[in-house]
């Protein structure tokens, strides 16, 4: 494992002072952050007095300035600061806390290609382009309806369709997955046909299905089932005591049904000794038991609180909020490593169980909801949210110190396993799922807004723009994960030749690929399960970086999809094997292809207006809540104020 920080500020290019007025006390303090202007600095004939000013302003910072580093919530959300953080700094600690925060707030230089290729100093796309997008776009909604279509054809009301064989499969408690996790998807593409029959389905059979079927698992039912009905909840008009759905059913059909459903769910919270809930429900009885090995995934039971939270808002009853938050307030006391966490908790003990640590299965949402609850809560004036952001900056901070690595011979960033905790050795490996990280962080460092209004208001720390570099790169890696191979497609899993690591033989099969010796696939890893991930992280850094590459990117994967995975019956199915042609297929079509892929790429596609990024947070299964000003607390419930 690698001592040294992968990452530093040395890494990270964004200083345009030059294109500034600078005053002498400026010079000094935006010399300690680049080094460009330390060059400068070091030209001029006072050059030297400046060197030994800046070891006195050091020396006075250490002894003046509490370790903490700037903070969002500094500049966002200061109403959210106590007293007491603002009394244990001394006036003179203040002062230099400015200085030192306004030189890495400047917007930064862009290179030449990042200027060209951002589009932030060319204008506007063209109409050539727009027209480009437009049609892929089209291309993207013709993909849903095919996959839909297969679904209705074979499967209609199964949790998931099995395309080759052409049937249905329950593979999540038979609640009809499917349908819920695509009724968003057809209510943004504005299909109305698609949402008028998913609609139908829930409203005549979901509630007998919720109260009859036996075991699901509290998460997949919650993002999944719980998000889908919430989110169309929203999108047909709730918020706004309005049908805006020409189809379907009214929006409080789909907000009783969530009820119903929450209110059981809810039994693996009250039946667990611990605030950490058990991991399956009987439905039917409102049942709730711990699984085979009696423990909880860190993941499974940290991302239930953006649909719990959204459903106290708009349902005006906190229980959910106030089961799913005790999640988090037992998270906060638990000892980490450098902010990570084991991927088992016991819900017995309450304690983490096991050494191992990854951002992928069992680990990945735990972080996502870190941030996306911190930015659901943080205008709500019932509670201090802040340790929420504390929290992921922290563990943030401790995936660059302990997983990011680079690959030989082409370095590129990945973030890696502690498959035995601190102690134990690296793991140069990554699951497809980690690929949700970089549009974690980017979201993570504007809040939502794009880069460019993030930069000129100032609003970005240091640590925003390690992350946002990190998630630039991270990004280019997920994309590589899809290049090197011979379908276009990503494995499940790939490992990355290091300096201590490297498997011969086993490359994606793309030999023109330049990353073809970074990549290793073993054989067990080949498989693709139609996964979002990368495609998500596409579209979030496409808002927020607007940089064209990301579409060109998420297009490229789109078409690898069309070839290899779209069964002509109807539907698309998951793959055994990427690295091969013609690639063995698996006969699957996952929920999230239709909730979650097909989504993300029409929005990536799409204008950046619809389903804005400061205004609505996305639940791990890519179902959209409203955010921005819309839940607030008048007299001890929870309103609705006017959502978009
Ligand atoms: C989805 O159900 C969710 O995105 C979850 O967070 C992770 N796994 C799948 C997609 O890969």
């Amino acid at each position: 494992m690698s001592k040294s920080l992968p990452y530093s500020v040395k890494d990270v290019h964004y200083d345009n002072a030059k294109f500034r007025h600078r005053s002498f006390f400026k010079v000094i303090t935006q010399t300690l952050f680049t080094s460009d202007m330390k060059r400068e600095c070091v030209s001029y004939s006072t050059g030297k007095f400046l060197g030994l000013f800046m070891i006195f302003g050091l020396a006075c910072l250490i002894l003046t300035h509490a370790s903490k580093t700037p903070s969002a919530t500094d500049g966002l959300s200061k109403g959210l600061e106590t007293n007491e953080e603002h009394k244990v700094v001394t006036d003179v600690g203040v002062r230099f806390k400015k200085l030192l925060r306004r030189a890495p707030r400047l917007p930064p230089r862009l290179s030449g290609n990042e200027k060209v290729s951002s589009g932030i100093f060319t204008g506007k796309p063209n109409e050539h382009d727009e027209e480009k997008w437009k049609a892929r776009q089209r291309n993207v909604k013709e993909a849903f309806i095919h996959a839909w279509s297969g679904y209705k054809k074979s499967a209609m009301g199964y949790d998931e369709l099995l395309p080759l064989s052409m049937q249905g499969f329950d593979g999540l408690g038979g609640l009809g997955a499917t349908v819920v996790d695509s009724l968003d998807t057809a209510m943004i593409m504005g299909l109305e046909e698609v949402v008028s029959e998913a609609g139908s389905w829930i409203e005549s059979n979901l509630l007998e299905r919720i109260s009859q079927k036996g075991d699901v698992n509290l998460f997949e039912t919650t993002i999944r089932v719980l998000g889908g009905l919430l989110s169309a909840y929203h999108l047909s008009g709730g918020d706004q005591d309005m049908n805006l759905a020409n189809t379907g059913p009214k929006p409080t059909i789909y907000l009783e049904i969530a009820k119903n459903l929450a209110d059981r769910l809810l039994s693996a919270f009250t039946s667990s000794p611990t605030p950490i809930p058990y991991s399956d429900v009987l439905l039917k009885n409102s049942s709730a038991h711990p699984a085979h090995n009696l423990l909880s995934s860190t993941s499974e039971v940290s991302t239930l609180q953006l649909e719990f939270n959204y459903l106290s808002a708009i349902s005006g009853d906190p229980k959910y909020k106030t089961e799913g938050m005790k999640v988090f307030a037992h998270f906060k006391t638990l000892p980490k490593v450098e902010g990570l966490v084991p991927i088992y908790i016991s819900p017995h003990s309450g304690e983490f169980i096991g050494q191992e640590i990854r951002l992928g299965s069992r680990g990945d949402s735990y972080y996502e909801y870190l941030i996306k609850v911190w930015l659901q809560l943080r205008s709500i004036q019932d509670g201090n949210f802040t340790y929420l952001y504390d929290m992921y900056e922290e563990a943030m901070r401790g995936v660059r110190h302990l997983l990011v690595q680079k690959t030989v011979p082409n370095e590129l960033v990945f973030v890696g396993e502690l498959p035995g905790g601190s102690k134990g050795s690296f793991s140069p490996k990554m699951d497809h799922l980690v690929c949700f990280l970089p549009g974690t962080l980017a979201l993570g460092a504007t809040k939502g807004i794009t880069k460019e209004k993030a930069m000129k208001d100032n609003l970005l720390t240091i640590e925003d723009f390690e992350n946002l570099k990190l998630a630039e790169d991270l990004a280019k890696t997920c994309f590589e994960m899809y290049s090197v191979t011979s379908t276009g497609l990503a494995p499940e899993i790939a490992y990355f030749h290091t300096k201590d690591f490297y498997e011969d033989g086993l490359g994606g099969g793309n030999q023109s690929s330049e990353y073809v010796n970074d990549i290793i696939i073993k054989f067990n890893d080949r498989h693709n399960l139609l996964r979002p991930e990368t495609v998500e992280s596409l579209f979030v850094l496409y808002r927020i970086t607007q940089d064209p590459k990301y579409r060109e990117w998420g297009w490229q994967i789109f078409q690898s999809f069309e070839k290899y995975t779209k069964v002509d019956s109807g539907g698309y199915t998951s793959l055994n094997d990427v690295t091969t042609l013609p690639p063995q297929r698996r006969d699957k079509m996952e929920t999230f292809f239709l909730g979650e892929t097909l989504k993300y790429l029409y929005l990536l596609f799409g204008d950046s207006s619809v389903i804005p990024l400061d205004k609505f947070v996305f639940n791990t299964e890519a179902h959209p809540f409203p955010i921005k000003d819309a839940i607030y607390l008048e007299g001890g419930s929870f309103m609705m104020k006017g959502t978009m």
